[in-house]
């Protein structure tokens, strides 16, 4: 398979709630779309990398720039499978994000070409899936019971609350309170706590969470290693595990007994099934995580959590919990469940007039 062009494409969606984490209030979505085109037809993906370096050191234009620049010239001459993308990117350290768009969309093309779901070809179990939600940090007490309240009703299986210092015990014991001991109830702090919290952290075990998700700085497997020591709570890493070979590390020094595996943020699909693997010959569970994506990377999502590692729920919510108006066809929850998509590649294309609508900017970088 031989790459033609690259289209990237900048797109805005604007959420239907803001978004807030101890790192900073999202009110709209920017992402950068890649669409390859080749001899054998085209590929679809999305590069979760945010408009600013805050979740973690890459960002949009940072990431266009590292693919137009870096990447695609050392693909351009290849014939391509999903396999040499990875390898061909060694010269590249880090800037999983845009290597992770890139080898998905070669992926997408290469799956659609020969009628191979991404599902079935990275070895998906379930057709179907309970999925979780995020809930950002509230102006209130009271309006954050009426958001679980909505999502509950709505059918998912697992309610995450971002948590910083000020925002921790309190909307978690009126949750659990409010809601009982039947919701399965999780707490994600992006970084916002140091070494010193760890007793007020442990007070946290006194509500009956499925886990804690990355309370300390990403480069400090040692503090988490200290908390998980006394925690009750098990602890789940994100923003720590950037390839298998973390996964490992942290596994090894037992800094969790979690992971949540965002594809981008590991560097892709392949790499994420690497760590699922991983995880699994150790006995943890791990979940797939979100960011905010649009149709594009939802779709991927769901064929990577239909693994049979993934045992809980992830951060892959019906559309309509973020957006209004999305570039692909709306995912829904029926029955409390997200349907695993079963076409080739990703199982779903953008639809062309919202995906106009969307996009503030579009560059072709021919071959
Ligand atoms: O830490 O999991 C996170 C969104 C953006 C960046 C980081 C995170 C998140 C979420 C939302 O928690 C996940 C989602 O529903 O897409
Ligand atoms: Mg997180």
């Amino acid at each position: 398979m031989k790459l033609t062009g690259v289209e990237l494409r900048k797109v805005a969606l604007p959420l239907v709630t803001p978004f807030r984490t101890s790192l900073g209030t999202q009110t709209v979505r920017e992402a950068l779309l890649v669409r390859v085109v080749t001899d054998e037809g085209e590929g679809w993906a999305e590069c979760v990398a945010e408009d600013e370096p805050s979740y973690c050191p890459e960002y949009l234009e940072g990431a266009a720039d590292v693919i137009r620049r870096f990447l695609l010239p050392v693909l351009f001459p290849l014939d391509l499978d999903p396999a040499a993308v990875a390898p061909a990117f060694g010269h590249v350290r880090a800037h999983q994000m845009a290597k992770s768009a890139v080898e998905t969309a070669v992926l997408d093309a290469w799956l659609r070409s020969r009628g191979v779901s991404l599902a079935s070809y990275l070895g998906a179990v379930r057709h179907s899936l309970p999925v979780g939600v995020s809930v950002g940090i509230a102006e209130s007490i009271d309006a954050l019971l009426d958001t679980v309240d909505r999502h509950l009703a709505a059918g998912y299986a697992r309610v995450k609350l971002k948590i910083e210092p000020g925002w921790d015990l309190e909307p978690v014991r009126r949750v659990r309170e409010t809601f009982g001991s039947g919701v399965m109830l999780t707490v994600d702090a992006n970084t916002a706590y140091e070494a010193a919290d760890i007793p007020h952290l442990t007070r946290l075990d006194a509500y009956g969470l499925a886990m804690i998700e990355q309370p300390f700085a990403p480069g400090d497997l040692h503090t988490h290693a200290r908390f998980a020591a006394r925690s009750n709570t098990p602890v789940c890493l994100d923003e720590s595990i950037t390839s298998a070979r973390d996964a490992a590390a942290a596994i090894r020094m037992d800094a969790c007994s979690i992971i949540n595996i965002k594809p981008g943020r590991v560097g892709g699909y392949l790499e994420a099934r690497r760590i699922h693997d991983v995880a699994r010959a150790n006995g943890l569970p791990v979940w797939c995580g979100g960011m905010l994506e649009t149709g594009l990377g939802r779709a991927a999502n769901l064929a990577l959590a239909a693994l049979p590692g993934f045992t809980l729920p992830g951060d892959i919510s019906a559309t309509a919990r973020y957006y209004g108006r999305d570039v692909t066809a709306p995912f829904v929850l029926t029955g409390g469940e997200m349907t695993v998509p079963s076409g080739p590649g990703i199982g779903i294309t953008p639809v062309q007039e919202d995906l106009d609508a969307l996009t503030t900017e579009t560059e072709w970088i021919a071959a």
